[in-house]
């Protein structure tokens, strides 16, 4: 074994109905798949270790005694998302026992953001897409290439790959998945697939680290046309979520999706980031490409139903427009549809020339017109510079809104804020802050206290209104997800048929069924342990 790479080890913090749930990652961790595919075309033997929270410290011990050798050059780590203390722990944990008793194995951890894969204590940082940078530091590692090219970061001190930069790996025409035999794939999986990579808008308030990016980076028809076909021969899969930022972005892209799918004997399901604007000004022959596709779960990022607020930002559609063409896709597409149609709305709770009057109007549209599918509000993100120029995307948001007017609390006054919300609010935010100051390479960032530019109401009056949000949908019995402990699951993490994914992101009042997923990483990690 050349190398071991882990995933899932994250369990993710959920604080917005007050509780701080642990939610445990019940997806697979793909960015792990696609690098340990890459290297083993280059002949390297790598191994995967899916849902690693399911594994204790003991367990996860005795895999690595078992698997590592003399042979062993790497364990890689993969962090999606801001790791928990309970996760970092962990990871930290299983790592150094590693480099103790194994020294010759390196430790890399990559990820898409610097910030969160520098949480986790490692040898090497990778951010962004990794495969060449990978292939990079192997190489410097076994002596049989350059030195690899790092940057420092200025508050952690710690050295980090820049793979947007230094090394890029876009477009990556076959950025296909192959699993293994000893991965344990089943039937009613939705796997992830990446269809291109960037995206080439530039929307004022988004966190994806390419953007901007003005070249087409589709992948090829016959390499998505494989992946498609060897998933359903091997695994019998049939449902996809598709991680581009923005997968509807070119015509031309929905057109390579039909034209793979159009050659399979089978019909496959995608869900995946739409943008409605693009949907409704594209024409109906995109459309149908898209249903031959099978691409009918759409989750759009609206917004706004402000029109100054969605200008000031980049989503500049007449909201009457936005509204008119939603019921109009609902209409054409459901019908059409191989499988079925949902179209998630995402919404945010305060950006600029927004206020309570213009929320509530939007709210009243999307109870009466939009009930039968989910709409996710999310109070507005402002994360701070952390003087870090990998992640420098995030920085230069807040920058943006500080030019719109916005403002930050003290920190030093923000125990008294916190006094004045919801105690379980209060809780469940303590937790988060403290949580991040303890880990010592964060411990300046501030957290996201703004204030509107109205003046108005600030971020925790969004998190109040988020909150009453939920509370009339649900009342309505009209689906919501988001900032709710377990109804965060989407499709896309959800393992069953079509029909029950359906039924939960229609309905979204069938939870996903959490005996059904124990069940299946359970089983899982005892044919791992057992190999
Ligand atoms: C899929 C996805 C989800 C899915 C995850 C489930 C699933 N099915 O996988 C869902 C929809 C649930 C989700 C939800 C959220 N997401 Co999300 N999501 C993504 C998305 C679109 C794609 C990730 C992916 O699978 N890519 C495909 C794989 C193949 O690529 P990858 O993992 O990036 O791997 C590459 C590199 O990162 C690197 N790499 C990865 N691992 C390793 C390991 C090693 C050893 C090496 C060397 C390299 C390496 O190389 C890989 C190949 O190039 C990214 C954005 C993006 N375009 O990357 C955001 C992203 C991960 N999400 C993000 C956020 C913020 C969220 C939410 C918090 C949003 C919200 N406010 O609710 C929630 C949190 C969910 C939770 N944990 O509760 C942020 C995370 C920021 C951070 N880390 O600090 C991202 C990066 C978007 C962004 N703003 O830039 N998300
Ligand atoms: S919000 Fe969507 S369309 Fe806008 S820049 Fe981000 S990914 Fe692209």
């Amino acid at each position: 074994m050349h190398g071991l790479m882990f995933g899932g080890f994250q369990t993710t913090e959920n604080y917005g109905n007050g509780e701080t749930n642990i939610v445990n990652e019940y997806y697979r961790s793909f960015g792990n798949h696609r690098i340990a595919t890459h290297l083993r075309k280059q002949g390297w033997d790598i191994e995967v270790l899916d849902y690693s929270w399911a594994f204790s410290y003991e367990e996860l011990k005795d895999y690595v005694d078992d698997r590592i050798t003399k042979e062993t050059v790497f364990i890689g780590v993969s962090v999606l998302f801001i790791p928990t203390q309970e996760s970092t722990k962990k990871i930290n944990r299983i790592l150094r026992y590693i480099s103790r008793k194994y020294p010759w194995v390196k430790s890399i951890v990559g990820g898409v953001k610097s910030w969160a894969i520098t949480f986790v204590e490692a040898d090497y940082y990778i951010a962004g897409h990794g495969e060449y940078a990978i292939d990079g530091l192997l190489k410097s590692l076994m002596g049989r290439g350059e030195p690899v090219r790092f940057k420092r970061n200025e508050k952690s001190g710690i050295k980090i790959i820049d793979a947007y930069k230094d090394y890029p790996c876009w477009p990556k025409r076959d950025a296909s998945i192959s699993y293994e035999e000893r991965d344990f794939i089943t039937k009613h999986e939705t796997m992830n697939i990446e269809l291109a990579r960037g995206c080439r808008f530039k929307c004022k308030y988004c966190t994806f680290p390419l953007l901007g990016i003005k070249d087409d980076t589709s992948r090829d028809e016959d390499s998505v046309y494989e992946e498609l076909k060897e998933n359903y021969e091997k695994w019998g899969t049939v449902s996809y979520y598709v991680t581009d930022d923005t997968v509807n972005d070119r015509p031309e892209k929905m057109r390579m999706l039909a034209n793979a799918v159009r050659r399979l004997d089978f019909r496959p399901h995608f869900n995946g980031y739409a943008r409605a604007d693009l949907l409704i000004s594209h024409p109906k022959e995109t459309w149908d490409d898209m249903i031959d596709a099978g691409f009918t779960s759409h989750s759009y990022g609206v917004e706004t139903f402000n029109h100054m607020a969605g200008k000031a930002v980049g989503k500049g559609m007449h909201p009457d427009k936005t509204k008119e063409g939603l019921l109009e896709i609902q209409e054409y597409f459901t019908p059409r549809a191989p499988h079925f149609y949902t179209g998630s709305l995402t919404m945010i709770c305060g950006l600029p020339h927004e206020t309570f009057k213009s929320l509530d109007d939007g709210k009243e549209w999307l109870n009466k017109y939009w009930r039968n599918h989910t709409v996710g509000y999310l109070p507005l993100y402002l994360q701070n510079d952390d003087g870090d120029a990998i992640d420098e995307v995030d920085g230069n948001i807040t920058k943006d809104f500080i030019k719109m007017g916005y403002t930050f609390h003290e920190v030093d006054d923000v125990d008294y804020l916190l006094g004045m919300v919801h105690p379980l609010i209060k809780r469940s935010l303590k937790t988060v802050l403290r949580e991040r100051a303890e880990l010592s390479k964060h411990k300046e960032a501030k957290f996201n206290y703004w204030i509107h530019p109205s003046g108005d109401y600030d971020w925790l009056d969004a998190i109040e209104w988020v909150m009453e949000f939920q509370h009339i949908r649900e009342g309505i019995g009209a689906g919501t997800y988001c900032f709710k402990g377990e109804d965060a699951w989407k499709t896309e993490s959800v393992n069953g048929t079509l029909e029950n994914i359906k039924d939960y992101y229609k309905e979204n009042r069938k939870m996903a069924d959490f005996e059904v997923k124990h069940h299946l990483v359970m089983d899982y990690k005892r044919k791992k342990i057992a190999l």
